[in-house]
């Protein structure tokens, strides 16, 4: 029996470099242990998480109620299949339509495959209800965007690198500016079945749109008789100080995908919501998944959206989300070209002259703090909704050091 030698940073990553496809360049930092906004790595280190593993980890690491709802329901029954009927997922689907206010609710695994669904859906919905003839569906969406990495959702992607070596794409979709209403009236043919959006671009950069936009948006698809898919993914569950980011502009979707912090981070559970009018297109046996929906997974979600309003999560977002854009907004650094965001959902664009963000994160790192640079010059500051002052000013001196010395 080989005794478990104390393996050292150096040991993980070489072992990862020598046996794992290099689909990610992560910061060089193994992580062993988590807890609230703190992750420690092998060698003891403590970090304060500003990642929040991109917004799965709302409730904080190992929150302690999901952590019990999760092994109380593993030690019963992990997984039923669709094929039969379980206790948890009757109960997830009810108090999830009761918190968003949507007839019903769709239960898949990744983001990425209820972004997959929401297409499906949209695009049966144009064909039998809205009478786009079958293969003409066509659906829009918008430059900049992330909304996964299967083939089809890639098809709508105009980043490079997302698409490089992937194809022969998926056919039926349309790209238009981010944040202009008019350029999506224009874009609008008589066989547009949907306009798929993220109402804040993440991994764009934290683009927030013009004000009003979203309003537009509703306006127009509502007008057009097109399904308004908003991808909530990373902008939902409280992340931008509102339970939905479209709530800052008191607008409804017709179709959202949620996924991430819908477990805490604990399990991948994802969900697509909708009125009757348009998840009734959906007969059974269209559509499904083997563990969408399976009695672990929607225990758990149970618990993260149960502890994500019981404790405040979201009105803590809006309020520290404030106090952090107020107190990165008072730095005065060469680097920083602008600090935008919504709730805790915060980019600092810099210079290009200030070298790329990837540096800023080392030495972030190095000063105790995990975050990820997107698209070469943003900083994405997203730490778990649970944040308090103080922990964010343990951040913010450190940021504002790295930020003005580096
Ligand atoms: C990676 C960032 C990237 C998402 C939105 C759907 C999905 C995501 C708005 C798909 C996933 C993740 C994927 C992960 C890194 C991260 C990400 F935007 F969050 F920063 F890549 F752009 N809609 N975003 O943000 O959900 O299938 O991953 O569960 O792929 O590197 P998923």
């Amino acid at each position: 029996m080989l005794e478990q030698v104390a393996l050292h940073t150096q040991d993980y990553i070489t072992l990862e470099h020598h046996y794992g496809a290099k689909n990610y360049k992560p910061l060089d930092v193994v992580l062993e242990r988590g807890a609230g906004v703190w992750v420690w790595d092998v060698e003891g280190r403590r970090y304060l998480d500003f990642l929040s593993a991109y917004s799965a980890v709302n409730q904080g690491h190992a929150h302690p109620r999901i952590l019990q709802a999760l092994v109380q329901q593993a030690q019963k029954l992990p997984l039923t299949s669709r094929a039969f009927r379980n206790t948890q997922l009757p109960l997830l689907a009810q108090e999830l339509c009761e918190l968003t206010h949507y007839d019903k609710m769709l239960p898949m695994n990744s983001g990425a495959e209820a972004v997959e669904t929401a297409l499906k859906l949209a695009r049966k919905w144009g064909h039998l209800v809205k009478g786009v003839p079958q293969g003409q569906q066509e659906i829009i969406a918008c430059a900049g965007n992330f909304q996964g990495r299967t083939i089809t959702i890639i098809s709508f992607s105009d980043e490079p690198q997302y698409r490089e070596g992937f194809g022969p794409f998926t056919p039926g979709f349309v790209t238009i500016p981010y944040g202009d209403a008019d350029a999506l009236e224009a874009a609008i043919t008589p066989h547009t079945v949907a306009f798929t959006v993220e109402p804040i671009q993440g991994e764009g950069g934290i683009i927030l749109p013009p004000d009003g936009y979203l309003q537009r948006v509703r306006d127009i698809c509502t007008r057009h008789n097109v399904l308004f898919i908003a991808d909530e993914i990373q902008t939902g569950l409280g992340r931008t100080g509102a339970l939905f980011a479209t709530d800052h502009e008191a607008v409804r979707a017709d179709i959202v995908t949620l996924g991430k912090a819908l477990s805490g981070g604990f399990y991948p559970v994802s969900a697509v919501l909708a009125d009757a009018s348009v998840m009734s297109v959906l007969r059974p046996g269209d559509h499904g998944s083997t563990f969408g929906g399976n009695p672990l997974a929607a225990a758990v979600a149970r618990e993260a959206l149960k502890v994500l309003v019981e404790e405040g999560m979201i009105d803590n977002s809006q309020r520290m989300g404030a106090y952090l854009l107020a107190q990165l907004r008072r730095i005065t650094s060469p680097a920083i070209k602008e600090v935008r965001g919504r709730g805790l959902f915060v980019g600092v664009e810099l210079h290009p002259a200030a070298g790329g963000a990837r540096r800023y994160c080392e030495a972030l790192a190095a000063a105790g703090i995990l975050c990820k640079e997107t698209h070469d010059h943003v900083l994405r500051f997203a730490p778990p909704l649970i944040i308090t002052r103080s922990e964010l000013d343990y951040a913010l001196e450190r940021v504002e050091r790295v930020l003005t010395q580096l």
